[in-house]
């Protein structure tokens, strides 16, 4: 018999769907020590609450997040509000005891982080971030590879993130689901939201980040903004493009913007190493291309790997369907649920911590410090 986590969401957006879908979906496929249970769905507006809560099977609603915090019945606490709100409600959680799962990015820049990984470790509770493209099979495969030594010394890492939904100028900032294009709520704009995975993953295949040159720019200068009803300025990055130096010695560029007109969310990376390559693209998610060198020549070619095979060679595969039959963006999010029911059965941290997270804050930070300067900026 699996035991209970109740858990209380903060949120009801595109994440709150994304991870309430998760908590529903995981004890259907894979056999785990707890199972969570929707206890409270917590948003301003009641009535949207009671109608997300139904939707989703949450047992009961709040309207304040402090409510969340206090309820001696609710053990975790997922957090899927706007980054500003991501420092304070963390640090209430962990003075409460509460687990937290948390939303990318952890914060709105690396002191806030700090914070709040001093709160979870002082506290001593089990936190995530959810970077959920760690899970997506074929990348979780890619970081097998790296880590069998396949692709040898590795030499270029590049990522790209590419979207076109905020090209209209008639596009306000602020307020429900464009809270991403207000710098005070976001904190940045697609550095924090979209590079922030890039990054992620990055440091999870290929280690460190010393130093990074960059430049940002926001296309649109001004937008309506729907809380106030005045034109004001944007003060997000719209486009953000940087150089970077891995610990590893491998030099790396990264891209990504709102305004690639035709691309929806093309997350893109390609490893060069000395005896192979990688690549993966999120519009093909469950096929890993891969290169190797070492291949007889005449037969010497990039192979697309469908990553849906069992008998653990391909991750998380064994717990769907039948070989052959793919998965989607979704799953890995129940994967991400999965894995920190799993290590919290065994007692051991479900990656990425707060801490680890904090990497990625770090780097972002200093991919906007390089752009203000213009200098090149190390992480450290
Ligand atoms: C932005 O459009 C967004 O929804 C990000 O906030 C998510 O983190 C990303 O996975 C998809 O794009």
């Amino acid at each position: 018999m699996s035991k209970p986590l109740n858990i209380g969401m903060i949120g009801y957006g595109f994440m709150g769907r994304a991870h309430s879908n998760a908590y529903r979906k995981v004890n259907n496929f894979f056999d785990l020590a707890y199972h969570p249970v929707l206890k409270a769905v917590c948003a301003r507006d009641e009535a949207k609450a009671r109608e997300f809560a139904q939707r989703w099977g949450y047992e009961s609603v709040e309207t304040d997040w402090r409510k969340i915090v206090e309820r001696k019945d609710i053990d975790a606490v997922d957090i899927c509000v706007p980054n500003n709100l991501h420092k304070e409600i963390s640090i209430a959680c962990a003075r409460a005891g509460k687990m937290v799962l948390c939303e990318k990015p952890l914060s709105m820049d690396t002191a806030e982080g700090e914070e709040m990984c001093a709160a979870v470790e002082q506290a001593g509770v089990p936190n995530m971030v959810w970077y959920n493209y760690r899970r997506v099979p074929a990348v979780t495969m890619a970081r097998k590879l790296i880590e069998e030594g396949r692709l040898g010394r590795i030499f270029h890492y590049r990522a790209q993130f590419l979207q076109d939904w905020t090209i209209s100028t008639d596009l306000p900032q602020g307020g429900t689901a464009l809270w991403r294009l207000d710098a005070a709520a976001a904190g940045s704009g697609v550095t924090g939201d979209l590079l922030a995975h890039c990054i992620d993953t990055a440091l999870w295949l290929n280690g460190s980040i010393d130093n990074v040159t960059a430049m940002t720019e926001t296309f649109i200068k001004e937008r309506k903004h729907n809380l106030t009803g005045k034109v004001e300025k944007v003060g997000i990055d719209d486009a953000c493009a940087f150089l970077a130096r891995f610990q590893n010695g491998s030099l790396a560029i990264f891209e990504s913007t709102r305004y690639a007109r035709g691309h929806k969310a093309l997350y893109t990376f390609e490893i060069n190493g000395e005896k192979a390559s990688i690549r993966w693209d999120l519009h093909d998610l469950h096929r890993l291309e891969y290169f190797d060198h070492r291949d007889e020549s005449k037969l010497r070619a990039w192979r697309s790997i469908h990553v849906t095979d069992h008998g653990g060679e391909h991750p998380y595969m064994d717990k769907w369907w039948v070989p052959g039959l793919q998965i989607g963006y979704e799953h890995s999010f129940v994967h991400q649920v999965a894995d920190f029911l799993d290590a919290l059965a065994k007692g051991v941290p479900a990656e990425p911590t707060f801490r680890s997270a904090l990497e990625t804050q770090k780097v972002c930070d200093a991919v906007l410090k390089s752009a203000a300067s213009g200098q090149w900026v190390s992480v450290r």
